[in-house]
């Protein structure tokens, strides 16, 4: 497969009930319900309060909002199937109940996949890439899209010494390898989009690598995702760890990711990312 070419990404993703336009690129809102995730430090375990995070994410302009329920930061230990589909499904429920928004999960686990979308949920946001057993196969059987994401490593030992001979080429490989797998399991090309996987078992240079060549590190006819969202890969370039410099390097990448055509862009911050790609929008419009 080629690699996709700067600003050719597909015109929409889409679930078994929904679709999301990729005219611009789609904010994909962070909803975390794990006590320990690294930015809403389990802020928001109430279903209800969850809820209304989303709501507020939808009205700031969030095409799409992401449950997780499981830590996926460097060092964290997993939970249990049913821990974490205890966490995630009511909220999908309840979210499906009030909004049309499309729903994805974050997730590699089956028993959760077929939960969800069951539920309601449109697409699901795999740090595994859909290599555990079966879940490749609870994703096509509930006709959602997909993200399938690179990563080196497990969460738990990533960061310890993530080693690539050409980290572009290697991750470009990767991302093709796990769409013809997509493909040949029956999923339509509209329901898979790639994503590099920023910081899961890549150095400050690597993820540098990759976000200035994130134009072309796709799939053609694939969008890609770019998770960049407060990682540390911005606290150590700048020097300083505070939420100040993981926020304005966040927000500096998507307006760099904008322009280079990048489909999806998982966030924290989603008024501020909006209007980000709104300015960068602008600019390329001119
Ligand atoms: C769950 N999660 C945390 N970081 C992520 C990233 O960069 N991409 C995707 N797809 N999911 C992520």
């Amino acid at each position: 497969m080629m690699p996709t070419r700067r600003n050719d990404r597909p015109v929409a993703l889409a679930g078994a009930s929904r679709r999301v336009s990729l005219a611009e690129p789609a904010v994909m809102g962070v909803l975390n319900i794990t006590p320990d995730s690294f930015s809403d430090g389990g802020r928001y375990i109430e279903v209800e309060a969850a809820v209304e995070r989303a709501l507020a994410m939808v009205e700031q302009g969030a095409a799409i909002v992401d449950i997780g329920g499981e830590s996926t930061r460097p060092g964290a230990t997993p939970v249990s199937s049913q821990a974490e589909l205890a966490r995630v499904l009511p909220v999908v429920e309840a979210l499906r109940a009030e909004s049309p928004v499309f729903i994805s999960v974050d997730t590699s686990n089956p028993e959760v996949i077929r939960a969800v979308c069951e539920s309601g949920a449109d697409m699901i946001n795999d740090i595994r890439g859909l290599s555990r057993p079966k879940a490749l196969e609870a994703v096509v059987a509930a006709d959602a899209a997909a993200c399938v994401m690179h990563m080196q490593g497990a969460p738990a030992n990533m960061q310890s010494a993530p080693v690539y001979a050409d980290v572009v080429a290697e991750i470009r490989g990767y991302l093709a390898h796990r769409v013809a797998a997509c493909r040949a399991a029956g999923m339509a090309p509209e329901r898979i989009a790639v994503d590099p996987g920023f910081g899961f078992g890549k150095t400050l240079e690597h993820n540098l690598a990759l976000l200035r060549a994130i134009g072309e590190l796709g799939v053609e006819g694939h969008p890609v995702l770019m998770g960049v969202s407060r990682k540390s890969m911005f606290a150590r370039l700048f020097g300083r760890d505070d939420m100040d410099a993981r926020i304005n390097g966040s927000l500096g990448a998507a307006f760099w990711a904008t322009l280079q055509g990048v489909g999806i862009i998982r966030c924290h911050d989603v008024r501020r990312t909006v209007q980000m790609v709104a300015l960068a929008r602008h600019l390329m419009q001119g």
